[in-house]
């Protein structure tokens, strides 16, 4: 059975990747608008990535017996200046992802429910791997630069990638 306190931290957890998915999704339609295709490529099939993390948990929920929840979730933005502004964006947005699941994975073990703590170790992972891709695509953006065919080149990197 989930404490209080673990049930509002996952659903507010539930919000968060729903927003997530949102975020990418608007990032997508961006880069879609800018012809901008294999980066509008990768970001909607993160925005669909982000889905199945919020369908994760909102299951674990209801199998606990407890009551998941949708709450507001925030409209992402819509104008970006660059492509590189929006890499940024993205990997700043992941460390805050992972600074949530770390606050709930630590109250889990202060709260010793080792169910949901055993349960975010898969959220723990799979931090690591989202902000180890999203750097890889701002060291990408470093190294090829986005003047002339530079962002054509980017572009289409970051469509070859795979999530
Ligand atoms: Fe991008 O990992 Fe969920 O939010």
């Amino acid at each position: 059975m989930l404490s209080e306190n673990i049930l509002l931290k996952l659903n507010t957890q539930v919000t968060l990747e729903f927003f997530s998915s949102n975020l990418y999704l608007q990032m997508s339609a961006w880069c879609n608008y800018k012809g901008l295709n294999g980066s509008a490529k990768f970001l909607r099939a993160h925005a669909a990535e982000e889905m199945s993390h919020m369908q994760k948990i909102f299951d674990y929920i209801q199998d606990t017996g407890a009551l998941a929840i949708i709450k507001t979730i925030d409209k992402p933005e819509v104008e970006f200046d660059s492509l590189k502004e929006i890499f940024v964006q993205t990997y700043k947005h992941e460390t805050m992802i992972t600074d949530q699941i770390n606050e709930l994975v630590d109250i889990a073990l202060y709260e010793k429910d080792y169910s949901t703590f055993n349960f975010l170790q898969w959220y723990v992972a799979e931090q690591h791997e989202e902000e180890k891709l999203f750097k890889s695509i701002l060291d990408k953006i470093d190294i090829i630069g986005l003047e002339g065919r530079g962002l054509f080149m980017v572009d289409r990197e970051i469509g070859n990638l795979t999530l």
